[in-house]
C-alpha cells in the first residue's frame, strides 16, 4: 500500500526516482490522480515552501525537491490533462523582464507555483511587454509574474504594467519580485502584488486566486 507521508518525505529529500516510482505504484493501486497530486506531491511541496520561508532550508534544497516534484508530475501529467478534478488553481504567465537574463529565482517561483497546483507558462528571460500581453491572452492568464534582478531592468516592470493598462486588460493580476524589488517599488508602479521569495510568492498567488494560505 502506498504511503503518502513517505512520498512527502521522499519529495522533501529530493529523491526523484523514488517519488516517480511511488506515483506509479499509487496509480497501479488505483488511487485517483487528484489524490496522488494533492496528498503525495503538493502536500510534500507545501512543507518545502514552509521550511524555506522559515529559513530552515535554502535554495539548493528547494531546487532538488522541486525536481523530485517534477518527476512525479511527469507521470501524472497525461492523466491530469483529462481530469476535471485537478483543474489548476489558476494560470500564471511568468517571465524575467526585457534586458534581464537572470532566471534562477524565476524558475524557483515557477516550480513552487506548479507545486501548489498552478498552471505556469514560463516565457523565459529577456521578455518584452508584447510577449507578456500575447501570452496572457493566449493562455487566458489569471496572473502575470515578472522577475527582475537588476536595478536597470526593474523599471521595465512598469512598462509591462502600463502596457496591460493601455490594452484595457484589468482582470489579470500583475505581480513582481526579484532581489532589488521592494514592496514600496511594487506599490509605486501599480503592481497588484509583490513577494520577497518563492514561498511567499506562492502565498501571494493563492491569495490573489481567493485560496486560503497558512502564514
Ligand atoms: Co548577475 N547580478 N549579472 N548574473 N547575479 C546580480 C543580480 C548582482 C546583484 C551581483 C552583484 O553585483 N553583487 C548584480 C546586480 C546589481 C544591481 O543591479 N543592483 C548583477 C550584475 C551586475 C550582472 C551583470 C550586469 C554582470 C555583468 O555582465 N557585468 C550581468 C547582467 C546580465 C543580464 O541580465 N543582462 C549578470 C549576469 C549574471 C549571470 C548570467 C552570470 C548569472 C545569472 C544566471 C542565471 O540566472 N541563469 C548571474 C547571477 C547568478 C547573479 C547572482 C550571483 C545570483 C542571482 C541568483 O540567482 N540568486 C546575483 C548576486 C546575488 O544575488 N548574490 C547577481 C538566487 C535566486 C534564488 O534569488 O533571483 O533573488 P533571486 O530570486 C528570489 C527572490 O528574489 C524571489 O524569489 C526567488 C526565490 O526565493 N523572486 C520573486 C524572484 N523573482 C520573483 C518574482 C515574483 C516573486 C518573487 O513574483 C512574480
Amino acid at each position: 500500500m502506498v504511503d503518502f507521508q513517505q512520498m512527502n518525505r521522499l519529495l522533501y529529500d529530493g529523491k526523484a526516482d523514488e517519488v516517480k516510482a511511488m506515483v506509479e505504484q499509487a496509480l497501479a493501486e488505483d488511487h485517483p490522480v487528484d489524490e496522488i497530486l494533492q496528498q503525495g506531491l503538493i502536500a510534500g511541496m507545501r512543507v518545502v515552501g514552509e521550511d524555506f520561508k522559515r529559513n530552515r532550508i535554502f535554495v539548493p534544497h528547494v531546487l532538488v525537491a522541486a525536481r523530485a516534484m517534477k518527476a512525479g508530475m511527469a507521470v501524472l501529467q497525461p492523466l491530469l490533462a483529462s481530469s476535471e478534478l485537478s483543474k489548476p488553481v489558476g494560470t500564471i504567465v511568468m517571465g524575467t523582464v526585457k534586458g534581464d537574463l537572470h532566471d534562477i529565482g524565476k524558475n524557483l517561483v515557477s516550480m513552487m507555483a506548479e507545486g501548489a497546483g498552478f498552471r505556469v507558462i514560463d516565457l523565459g528571460v529577456d521578455q518584452p511587454v508584447e510577449r507578456f500581453l500575447e501570452a496572457a491572452r493566449q493562455h487566458d492568464a489569471d496572473i502575470v509574474g515578472m522577475s527582475a534582478l537588476l536595478t536597470t531592468t526593474m523599471p521595465y516592470m512598469k512598462v509591462v504594467i502600463d502596457g496591460f493598462a493601455a490594452e484595457g486588460i484589468d482582470q489579470v493580476k500583475l505581480c513582481v519580485g526579484g532581489a532589488p524589488v521592494s514592496d514600496s517599488f511594487a506599490e509605486e508602479i501599480g503592481a497588484d502584488g509583490y513577494a520577497p521569495d518563492a514561498a511567499r510568492a506562492v502565498d501571494m498567488f493563492l491569495r490573489l486566486r481567493g485560496a486560503v494560505t497558512q502564514e
